[in-house]
């Protein structure tokens, strides 16, 4: 079964389940809007995601998701409240989900694992997942090292479930190309993180809004954790210690509460920016209905006008 059958929408485009970004109003205009909407756990406490979940119902009948980040300590918690909510998929960043994916299944919820390799893709096929999302290092946020590029056509060849295309993707040729490289629909988090239903402040949206191809940076590659932000103050800052060689504990000074602080206080100078590589060619601010029927309409005349001279 193809993806959009599997997750019951008209188009196979998920919004990617980002920290913070990802609420009840965004992810309820994206399921509205005929994609899959996900809201994202992140570090959120397991009774603030049931309500969220619960928002997300009141909002739409049309099914969406919750993105479990497993590096949150309560991500035990988070993944039994998701179960016992009940969504229609469950996808999960940032680690390897296999503790709980039989309480997941067996509560009718399919699992859909972002991986950022082809061996976690491998051995999440194996562990029951339903799909992967294929990460690739041109996103937003936690990274892997691989490009889209690369990693999507090597995980579709290593996997026989559906693959998701993530990372540096923002418009239909990203979606057609997504699709030619073994693909069989797209994550996306930049562009939805500048719709109009999305609840970040005005200034962060703006940042992006006018970013350059080249003004994401990758702070902690040091530290084993690899975050991709819009360059500022902070980070600025925090890459210069970090090439000092200051202690991990030091650098998580600089971070903590900074994806708050951007996403709600509108701190561009001092906050945590996170963006995807294609924030230089997102133009402006479009509803979640706007943004899907263009990249699911122009994808499929740019597929079908393709032909060999
Ligand atoms: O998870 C993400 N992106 C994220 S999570 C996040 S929240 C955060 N905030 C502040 C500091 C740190 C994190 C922001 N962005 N993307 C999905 C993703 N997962 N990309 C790569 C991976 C991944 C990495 C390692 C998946 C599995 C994995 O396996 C490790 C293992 O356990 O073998």
């Amino acid at each position: 079964m193809g993806i959009a059958q599997l997750l019951g929408v008209k188009y196979p485009i998920l919004q990617g389940g980002m920290a913070w970004v990802a609420e009840y109003h965004l992810a309820a205009a994206v399921s509205e809007a005929g994609g899959f909407g996900i809201i994202g756990a992140a570090s959120a406490p397991p009774e603030v995601v049931r309500e969220q979940i619960r928002k997300v119902k009141e909002r739409t009948d049309r099914p969406f998701g919750v993105n479990v980040m497993l590096m949150n300590p309560n991500a035990p918690e988070v993944a039994k409240v998701v179960a016992e909510e009940g969504v229609k998929a469950v996808t999960t960043g940032a680690g390897n989900p296999a503790a709980f994916m039989s309480m997941w299944k067996e509560a009718g919820i399919l699992v859909i694992p972002v991986v950022a390799s082809v061996a976690m893709a491998k051995m999440m096929e194996k562990a029951g997942a339903d799909a992967v999302v294929a990460e690739g290092t041109e996103s937003g946020g936690h990274i892997g090292s691989s490009t889209t590029m690369t990693l999507v056509p090597q995980v579709a060849d290593a996997v026989s479930i559906p693959v998701i295309a993530a990372g540096g993707i923002g418009d239909a040729r990203g979606f057609a190309a997504s699709v030619l490289l073994g693909a069989q629909g797209v994550q996306m988090g930049t562009r939805f993180l500048v719709a109009k239903e999305s609840i970040v402040h005005e200034n962060y949206k703006q940042r992006i809004l006018k970013a350059k191809d080249i003004d994401s940076a990758v702070t902690g590659r040091s530290t084993g954790h690899p975050i991709r932000v819009l360059r500022n103050k902070m980070t600025r800052e925090y890459l210069k210690m970090e090439a000092e060689g200051v202690s991990l504990e030091e650098l998580e000074t600089l971070t903590l509460g900074s994806l708050r602080r951007a996403v709600i206080d509108g701190d561009v100078t001092n906050g945590s920016l996170m963006a995807g590589q294609i924030a230089g060619m997102i133009q402006k601010e479009q509803t979640c209905r706007e943004i899907i029927e263009e990249i699911a309409d122009g994808a499929k005349q740019l597929l079908s006008g393709i032909v060999w001279q």
